[in-house]
């Protein structure tokens, strides 16, 4: 496992600093190792008071592990003072090691925590710099209004540092800037309407460092970093009463559950086929579906793209399961769900009143909805129609429905909808009620 030695700041409000340094390294799979320089106490409001470490304590920390643990690539954040810096300097100008700089001068909330001057030593010694578009103003002393003027910056910034990344993100302009000496490179800024995106800058860099230590190449860390951090701000999380969190996390998190989705429902459709369950699909044909636990929309459930489809009592699908495979039966399953969090699989059978009845019988919660009572406002916007129907049902219930059927409607067929909390719930409910389809 590569390793990346992290010299920055904390913040108690987990977003920034210390914290985001951590979870990017730890989400893309490094192992941090971290030298503390400051002690922010801030929340997302703003920074109430910064306590800098002497300079000792950080020189001690580092040579704790400059003593005794390796690493590959080393990240630099919040410095703090002039002294502090010359600890990191001495440090850094002996290590064979990339260090990502990251000039931190401002907290986003305006707070000043390092002064500026400080740097240009500094970017000496690393690989790459990576103002935002404050701190290359401070940087340079210029006024900067075009991309013309980014690019005049990152040359002179190239005086001292090798390389630097300017973050255009907080400014107008549409564009970061990578200038590694001999060229430019540019990347369209894709914005997110969103106030949780504290954090970003931290979580660039590490991820930058971390990818590079991976890589070896830093171009391809710049861009899969800038996708790490979109990424980030896309699952952002709403904290505190004003500037919530970019979540280092949630991408991790969102896939190992799509994968987790994608397995079990193979493994789930597998037991279904030996069902010979092709006599209880609908005419339409079925799906079979799975949601990961916090659904953004129907791309964040798993479905057979084409349906599964029958042929006498066999089933088949024409693909493997996918993100968004499922139109209609992820939208029952989401609408369910916003009753029912637990709900997280769903799957259509053939209507037949008398099974309905011995499902009844048999003791299983059932939910109805009355397509003749779909009021013309719902019948006539395109879409929205199973959306009403399960609200119906589910409005008033207490616990959530096994199954929802509905008797059919004008060019629509009846259906009988199979819910669950995973995929192996339905294929245990439809082996119980398999058997009354024989009686009909
Ligand atoms: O994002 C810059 C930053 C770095 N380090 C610490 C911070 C912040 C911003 O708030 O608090 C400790």
């Amino acid at each position: 496992m590569k390793r990346v030695l992290i010299i920055a700041g904390s913040d108690s409000s987990g977003g920034a600093g210390i914290q985001a340094d951590i979870k990017t390294a730890s989400a893309i799979g490094l192992y941090p190792l971290t030298v503390i320089t400051a002690v922010t106490a801030q929340n997302t409001k703003g920074v109430q008071r910064i306590h800098l470490l002497s300079p000792e304590d950080v020189k001690y920390q580092i040579d704790a592990i400059a003593d005794d643990i390796d690493f590959d690539v080393i990240k630099v954040g919040m410095l703090g003072s002039y002294e502090i810096a010359r600890k990191v300097i001495d440090f850094v100008k002996t290590v064979k090691k990339p260090v990502i700089l990251d000039p931190v001068m401002f907290a986003q909330s305006g707070s000043r925590l390092t002064p500026e001057d400080i740097f240009y030593e500094i970017m000496k010694y690393s690989y790459l710099a990576t103002p935002n578009f404050y701190e290359t103003q401070q940087l340079t002393g210029m006024n900067i209004a075009s991309l013309k003027d980014v690019k005049e910056a990152a040359k002179k910034l190239c005086n001292y540092a090798p390389r630097v990344l300017i973050k255009c993100g907080d400014s107008k302009l549409d564009y970061d800037v990578f200038y590694d000496g001999y060229e430019f490179y540019e990347f369209k800024i894709q914005r997110i309407n969103t106030v949780n995106s504290h954090g970003t800058g931290c979580s660039l860099a590490t991820a930058i460092a971390s990818y590079l230590a991976l890589n070896g190449d830093i171009l391809g860390a710049v861009k899969m970093g800038r996708e790490f951090v979109f990424n980030a701000i896309k699952n952002g999380i709403p904290l505190g009463s004003q500037f919530g969190t970019v979540n280092q996390m949630g991408e991790l998190y969102k896939n190992s559950h799509r994968f987790y989705c994608v397995s079990k429902l193979n493994e789930a459709f597998q037991l279904l086929k030996e069902l010979k369950i092709g006599r209880l699909l609908p005419e339409i044909q079925s799906n079979l579906v799975y949601s990961i636990l916090e659904p953004a929309g129907i791309d964040d459930v798993a479905g057979f793209k084409g349906r599964i489809i029958s042929m006498g009592e066999d089933i088949f699908t024409p693909s493997c399961p996918q993100f968004g495979g499922s139109k209609h039966i992820a939208r029952v399953l989401l609408t369910a769900k916003s009753f029912f969090p637990e709900l997280n699989s769903a799957m259509a059978l053939r209507y037949d009143r008398r099974v309905v009845d011995q499902i009844k019988k048999a003791g299983f919660n059932t939910a109805f909805f009355d397509r003749k009572k779909e009021p013309k406002e719902v019948r006539e916007k395109e879409g929205s129609s199973l959306d009403w129907g399960v609200k119906v049902a589910c409005k008033g219930l207490d616990r959530y429905p096994d199954f929802i059927y509905d008797e059919g409607g004008m060019g629509k067929e009846p259906v009988i909808r199979v819910l669950g909390k995973d995929p192996f719930e339905i294929v245990e409910k439809i082996k119980k009620i398999k058997v009354f389809y024989k009686n009909v």
